[in-house]
Parts: C-alpha cells; sequence; structure tokens
C-alpha cells in the first residue's frame, strides 16, 4: 500500500505514535509518505520506503494567521496525486482531519478518490473538541472521515457522547517500540522517580512535587520532571514552598527520554485526563513499574495491583503509598517490572498492532474502489 501520514511533528504522543506507525509500515515493505511542516522528530528518512514531503506556508502582509490548514490540504492532493496514495491517515482531528477533508475534495474534483483516516489521540477530542470555537469544525471532521480509530475504548466512547456521532469507530491502541524501550541493568543510590510530559495543567505535574513531597517521610527518593510547559514554573515554586527543591531535577525537553526512563525505577503520571498514556507504556516496556491515575484509557493499559497501581486523580497520599510499596519492596517492584514488560509484549508490540491499521486501510480502500465500481 503507499499510505500518506499527518501528524504534530515535534512533541506530543500522537506524532511518536503516527512516526513509529509509519516506519514499521514501510519495514513490512508498504509506501510511507510523511506530509507535515517538519521532519517529525524521530523520523529516519534514510530508510528504506519513507518519504518526507514539507508542506510550506507562505506568508503575506495581508496573513495574520498563515493558514497552514489550507497548505497542508494543497500539498496532501499534490502528493496523493504524484505517488498515487491509497489512503490519508491523519493523526489528531484539528486540523489535520479538515486538510484531509479539503484534499480529499481537490482529488476527487480531478478524478481521484482516496479514503481518509483519522486517528483520534485525546486532547483533539477532550480540550481542543470541546472547546466552543472548535466544537462544530472537529464533529464536521470526523463524521466526514471513511475511518475513525482511537486510541482507547475510553476515548471512542467519550467522542460519540461528546460529538454525539453514530460512526462506527475502531479502537486501535498505541504500540511501543520494544527495543528503543528496554529494560536497564541500574542502581540508583537513591530511589529515582521520573515523570514525563508536555506540562498542562491536565498533566496535574504539581502532584509530582506533592507525591515527592510525602514519600520523603519515608523514604530518600528524588524526582525527575522531564519535559516543559506551562506548570513548570508553579512546580518550581512548590518544590521551593515544601522545601524539596534539593531532590527534584527539572532537565527540560529531553531527546533521551527512553534511557531516561529505563534508568528511572519509577513513572509517576497523576493526570487528570489521559486517554492512553503512551507514556506509562513506555515504562512498563523498560521494565519501569507505574503509578498512575485510573482515569480515561489508563485502566485499559495498566492493570491496577497487577503490572502498576491506579489512583484517584488527586490521591496525592494513595500514590505517595503506592510508590513507597514499591520502591521499599525489591521483590515486589521486579514482579511488577517483569509484568510491564510483560504487557507491552504481548498487547502493544508493533505486530499486535501495526497489522490491525493495515486491515483497516485495506477494507476502506476496497470499499472505496467498489464504490467506484
Ligand atoms: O496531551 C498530550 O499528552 C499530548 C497528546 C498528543 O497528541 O501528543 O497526547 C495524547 O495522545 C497520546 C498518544 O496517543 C496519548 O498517549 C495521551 O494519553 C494523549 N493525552 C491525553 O489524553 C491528555
Amino acid at each position: 500500500m503507499r499510505v500518506g501520514i499527518t501528524c504534530y511533528p515535534t512533541y506530543g504522543g500522537s506524532g511518536i505514535v503516527a512516526t513509529e506507525l509509519g516506519l514499521e509500515l514501510a519495514s513490512r515493505g508498504h509506501e510511507v509518505h510523511f506530509i507535515t511542516y517538519a521532519n517529525p522528530i524521530r523520523l529516519d528518512t534514510s530508510v528504506a520506503g519513507v518519504h518526507y514531503h514539507e508542506v510550506e506556508v507562505a506568508s503575506y502582509p495581508l496573513f495574520q494567521y498563515p493558514p497552514y490548514t489550507l497548505a497542508l490540504a494543497s500539498r496532501m492532493a499534490e502528493v496523493a496525486e504524484l505517488y498515487s496514495l491509497d489512503v490519508l491517515h491523519v493523526h489528531y482531528a484539528i486540523p489535520h482531519s479538515i486538510s484531509a477533508y479539503l484534499a480529499r475534495g481537490i482529488l476527487e474534483s480531478r478524478g481521484v478518490r482516496i479514503p481518509i483516516v483519522t486517528t483520534l489521540h485525546g486532547t483533539d477530542i477532550t480540550l481542543v473538541g470541546t472547546d466552543r470555537s472548535y466544537f462544530l469544525i472537529t464533529k464536521f471532521a470526523i463524521e466526514q472521515s471513511d475511518g475513525i480509530t482511537a486510541v482507547s475504548r475510553d476515548l471512542a466512547y467519550r467522542m460519540k457522547e461528546v460529538f454525539d456521532i453514530k460512526k462506527d469507530v475502531q479502537v486501535i491502541y498505541n504500540s511501543v517500540n520494544l527495543s528503543r524501550y528496554q529494560p536497564v541493568p541500574h542502581t540508583n543510590s537513591e530511589p529515582m522517580i521520573v515523570h514525563v510530559s508536555n506540562f498542562r495543567p491536565v498533566k496535574r505535574v504539581l502532584d509530582c512535587i506533592r507525591v515527592l513531597a510525602k514519600l520523603r517521610e519515608q523514604i530518600p527518593a528524588r524526582l525527575w520532571m522531564v519535559g516543559d510547559g506551562p506548570e513548570r514554573g508553579p512546580a518550581e515554586r512548590l518544590a521551593q514552598e515544601l522545601g524539596v527543591t534539593a531532590w527534584v531535577d527539572f532537565p527540560g525537553k529531553r531527546s533521551d527520554i527512553a534511557q531516561l526512563v529505563a534508568k528511572a525505577d519509577l513513572l509517576l503520571l497523576p493526570s487528570e485526563l489521559e486517554s492512553f498514556g503512551l507514556v506509562a507504556l513506555e515504562a512498563m516496556a523498560s521494565g519501569v513499574p507505574v503509578v498512575a491515575t485510573n482515569v480515561g484509557g489508563i485502566p485499559e493499559v495498566i492493570t491496577d495491583g497487577y503490572d502498576g497501581y491506579l489512583c484517584a486523580v488527586g490521591d496525592v497520599e494513595g500514590m505517595a503509598s503506592r510508590a513507597a510499596e514499591l520502591l521499599k519492596d525489591p521483590e515486589r517492584h521486579r514482579i511488577f517490572a517483569e509484568r510491564g514488560r510483560e504487557t507491552a509484549l504481548s498487547r502493544f508490540s508493533a505486530e499486535t498492532i501495526v497489522p490491525q491499521y493495515e486491515r483497516f486501510y485495506q477494507n476502506l480502500i476496497e470499499g472505496t474502489k467498489a464504490g467506484l465500481e
């Protein structure tokens, strides 16, 4: 198949998922064309079968806001026609699904018909989509897609609820790169906890600091707060107020996340809402147990008390005591670490997930062809 992929190329889980999917599809002999404004961070364009097409957004004095959505639509149509794409797969509804919808219209006007697939990742529905300025366009974008996938059952349910959409949504979980995310033998002189996020309010990063402060009443733990975003300043101030600054590092945005996560003893994910929690899965694949909140799609990834722990949102006491249980008991830690890796291997490997996308594309392509006959 010849697949066009559009995603946010810089930071964020949706771009990582799209990039890994493209690379896996190429390794299975498909031709993959990334159409984005920058080279996705994890994309190696020297890989056979992978192509990258930059979207240039011309700027004119009249444009207070350069219309990326339109430039993207135009480039999608151009690439689809030039390389005879079979399917266009966009990750994150806004604005990518709208660009794909326009590209499909342009192609139709030129006698070419290809299906478009939208994969919903989470905040495109729960935050952006529910914002009044984007509600109607998000609903329209989803309804106009030929195929819709969601990264968890919870997200599929929310999408139907919020937008009152009757169309089928296929749940296809995210996969993890099991060779990049591997357990690494390590010993930390003090237990090391890691949190990785974009420091948006939905991540509740302040709870990480509160959990560390509670935990340090029992054990000499340290915390790495990896990433950056609007809640970083408040988190630094809270660390000072709670007297834990000496034990919290803020290394900022890092490209060596896999290495950092693998060196930790525990990952903390106290989010308000999380459609999937890719970073939790990456930690599990690395043999690092996770303490997270019992929200969104997280319980579809982590089984509470089996390969990680789930607590209520804002339950700082609970998260600290679960973290302590794992960090004070090496045997329990080992068992959870092994089970986490096993969960990643058995349910979220590329071998399990990518064929689900292949089948999904194939059915849509055949349906589109049949519709033309
Ligand atoms: O909010 C983020 O963390 C960024 C966002 C994204 O699109 O990169 O993450 C969402 O998609 C990820 C990949 O599918 C999921 O693992 C995250 O759970 C989801 N974030 C939220 O739902 C808050």
